[in-house]
């Protein structure tokens, strides 16, 4: 890492960029980032008074006020404040600026253009983060937090970037690794001093380790069922037959009109997304047309969208109508479709002023409790005037009732830590297996050693170009 880092210093070019929205804003920070930086500022920077230092003058993490001049230095462009941080103490690990400014278009525009003149250059989508890794400044989960901050959007999301933009995975898994690498050394002295080590209390406490190191990535798999609906949101899609009442049942969950309600069967086209938070959850709710064939070329394109909709979520809420009783049983097939592709569904017998809606109901029960245990029924008869409520006690119950994680231990929320994760626990059991069908002791620190790398490659302390482009270029400009 180390002659990493002096390349990168070496080479690397000063970059910057506005950090804060496009648009117009009462205050706009621009970044400024490596070598050159503090050059760069000293020159376009006067201080507005003895009070405050010119740039290269400053001391680190302080602040100055002063006014920034164009390129030429004729022009004063605007009255600032600069904050220098000086590497490596830095979000970048380089010597970094940041130029509070008034957040108008030209203001902004202009001050970059004077940064570039002088010889910075434009900072790519996550460029500033990616240093930050390049320098030893953030892990890759570190990084992945970060991101996540920024997109969070309800206090679960909130909660679940902090950890990880604290580093709390990766003191876990660098934990995880470390074990793994005591026992491997236990293995090694086993195999050189078979005559001293090789006994079986010896063999009880490397199962009893292994064993550990088992529950902690398990519990850590299992989290992520939760997990990625933390993140992701909790898709949840309302399905059924046209004019069963599906659109009419989200804006009774929204408290408004958003979707149209008509009589007409087929009323409904497009996807109509919403969010909402229930206790911190970000959750998605989607009405969606309504299933039949048809030979309506828009409709058509509808009811596929519908079906890529339903691909994508987490729960379906489908509604029965009391009407058409002809067509309940295709209803039925339809949902035992959907729970061939292992869709959870609750059920819901709509239009319950209608006179058969009791038939209907009783129907359902008869037919359904066949069925899986994917399958669940919700009966508002219990609720009646708190129809929005029930519904949302329900999904929320849903959610909690998934696998999580246990009081304040680790929640995953990427697939891409899903998968490493995984894929070291399968090897962890191997090693376990190993152990327990007496298989030579070398081949089994060879599956330990092949754990410890799968999670080597989480943090990035194994990592290949490609991810760290993949991983950077989502972040936004500026950050
Ligand atoms: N009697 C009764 N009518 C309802 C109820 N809910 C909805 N409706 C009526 O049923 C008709 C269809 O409602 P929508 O909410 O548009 O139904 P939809 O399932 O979205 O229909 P499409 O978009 O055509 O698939 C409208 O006339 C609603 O007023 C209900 O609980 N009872
Ligand atoms: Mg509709």
């Amino acid at each position: 890492m180390d002659n990493l880092n002096l390349q990168t210093q070496i080479t690397a070019a000063t970059i910057a960029a506005v950090s804060t929205p496009a648009g117009v804003s009462g205050i706009a920070v621009i970044r400024l980032s490596g070598n050159e930086s503090g050059r760069i500022c000293n020159q376009l920077f006067k201080p507005l008074s003895e009070r405050f230092k010119p740039a290269l003058q400053m001391q680190p993490y302080t602040v100055g006020v002063g006014y920034w001049y164009d390129a030429e230095q004729k022009h004063i462009i605007d009255q600032v404040v600069l904050t220098y941080f000086a590497a490596p103490n830095s979000y970048t690990g380089e010597d970094l600026y940041e130029i509070s400014c008034h957040g108008g278009q030209y203001v902004k525009q202009a001050i970059l253009e004077s940064l570039f003149a002088l010889g910075a250059v434009p900072a790519e989508p996550g460029e500033f983060s990616r240093r930050a890794f390049i320098n030893g400044k953030l892990d890759l989960t570190e990084a992945e937090g970060v991101m996540d901050m920024i997109s969070a959007e309800s206090s679960r999301q909130n909660q679940v970037a902090l950890q990880q933009l604290r580093g709390q995975l990766a003191k876990e898994i660098q934990s995880v690794r470390e074990k793994l690498y005591r026992l491997m050394a236990q293995i090694e002295m086993i195999i050189e001093f078979p005559e001293n080590e090789d006994t079986p209390e010896q063999r009880e406490k490397i199962l009893a380790a292994i064993n550990q190191i088992d529950r902690t990535l398990s519990d850590a798999v299992a989290s992520f069922a939760q997990g990625r609906i933390v993140r992701e949101g909790l898709h949840v899609v309302i399905s059924g037959r046209p004019n069963v009442g599906k659109s009419s049942l989200l804006n009774l969950i929204l408290g408004e009109e958003k979707a149209i309600v008509t009589a007409i069967p087929g009323t409904t086209r497009d996807i109509i997304e919403a969010q909402i938070i229930l206790q911190g959850l970000s959750v998605v709710i989607t009405d969606t047309a309504g299933l039949r064939a048809t030979d309506d070329i828009v409709e058509k394109e509808g009811i596929e969208r519908a079906y890529r909709a339903i691909e994508k979520s987490d729960l379906i809420i489908y509604i029965f109508s009391p009407e058409n009783e002809e067509l309940w049983f295709e209803d039925l097939r339809e949902i035992e479709t959907l729970l061939e592709r292992n869709k959870k569904i609750v059920l819901i017998a709509g239009k319950k002023d209608l006179p058969d809606h009791k038939k209907l109901s009783d129907w359902l029960n008869q037919h359904v409790s066949t069925l899986e245990q994917n399958l669940d029924i919700i009966d508002f008869s219990k609720f009646e005037d708190q129809k929005a409520e029930s519904i949302k006690k329900y999904i929320l119950n849903y959610f909690e009732s998934l696998d999580g994680s246990e009081g304040d231990s680790i929640m995953i929320t990427h697939l891409r830590h899903h998968r490493i994760l995984q894929k070291t626990l399968e090897q962890v059991r191997q090693a376990q297996q190993a152990f327990a069908q007496e298989i030579p002791l070398d081949l089994i620190s060879g599956l330990l050693q092949a754990a410890a790398e799968e999670l080597a490659e989480l943090t990035g302390d194994q990592v290949s170009e490609e991810l760290i482009e993949t991983i950077f270029s989502a972040f936004c400009v500026g950050k």
